[in-house]
């Protein structure tokens, strides 16, 4: 079986989902959620994202198929507001190829509107990859969002290069510290420091920042200790299916 000829009738055939990973407050609230896109092909099972989403970004279909991650994710972010989940705020993953068509702002507002989700209940997670082939273009489309509400994050952080001058240029909200830094802060005292100083560098910069890949209580203690704003991992929450969003989601002690 070719991927790219399966991966184009895979929206038709409703063989993508998605999966809604819970982010808490340090507080014990629930923030929201990362909507993480699955495919469940009938032959080849379930394909993983880091094997279809880079085909998918060379052959165009991201285009299609990020518009409907955000579709499906802005509808999952007015149901579980509905349920009495004041504030949500949805995050999706975002391909710089997504960012490149010209009309991506315009039919990203449009889309808001059309399905009745607040610009603050998206946020749109992007990663150092974006700046490789990021012109004036690029930036100037994430100003215009964030001058509409629509929250950025900047995802994986720590994992590329030049990562200080991306918080100089972008315009963030929300800084993802990469969870390869958080798995070591218990054992390791360079990832403890890094990890201490980054929350604080990012508070004095105004934004906020997740932890990403928290595993154990101990990883939990010392980045509640250290003041970190929000809380993602298996220890809290595997990402869940979108008929398990009702069930009642764990909260912090
Ligand atoms: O969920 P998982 O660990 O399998 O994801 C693997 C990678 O795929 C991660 O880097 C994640 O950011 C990316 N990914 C997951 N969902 C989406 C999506 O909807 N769009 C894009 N562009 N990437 C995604
Ligand atoms: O690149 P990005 O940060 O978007 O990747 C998100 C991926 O990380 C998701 O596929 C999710 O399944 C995975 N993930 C989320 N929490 C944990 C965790 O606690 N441990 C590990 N190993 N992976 C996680
Ligand atoms: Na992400
Ligand atoms: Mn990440």
């Amino acid at each position: 079986l070719k991927l790219e000829g399966e991966l184009r009738g895979a929206l038709e055939r409703h063989e993508l989902s998605l999966r809604y990973q819970p982010i808490y407050a340090a507080s014990g609230r629930l923030r929201g959620f990362e909507a993480l896109l699955r495919w469940n092909h009938p032959e080849l099972g379930a394909v993983s994202p880091a094997e279809f989403v880079p085909l998918a970004e060379q052959t165009g279909l991201i285009v299609p198929i990020g518009e409907w991650v955000i579709r499906e994710a802005c509808r999952m972010q007015r149901e579980t507001t509905a349920k009495g989940h004041a504030d949500i705020v949805m995050a999706v993953n975002l391909s710089p190829v997504q960012l490149r068509v010209p009309s991506f702002v315009d039919g990203m507002l449009r889309l808001l509107e059309e399905c009745g989700v607040p610009a603050s209940g998206l946020e749109l997670e992007i990663t150092e990859s974006i700046m490789l082939e990021a012109g004036e273009t690029t930036i100037a489309s994430l100003d215009r969002l964030r001058q509409a509400g629509v929250r950025i994050a900047l995802d994986d952080f720590g994992t590329g290069y030049a990562s200080l001058t991306y918080l100089r240029e972008l315009p963030i909200h929300t800084l993802k510290l990469d969870r390869s830094f958080i798995h070591p802060i218990c054992h390791q005292h360079t990832e403890r420091v890094i990890v201490e100083s980054m929350i604080s560098l990012v508070h004095r910069l105004g934004l906020e920042v997740v932890a990403e890949g928290i595993e154990d209580e101990d990883q939990l203690a010392l980045l509640r200790e250290w003041g970190c704003d929000l809380l993602q991992g298996y220890l809290l929450g595997r990402p869940i299916e979108a008929r398990g969003m009702d069930v009642h989601l764990p909260k912090l002690a």
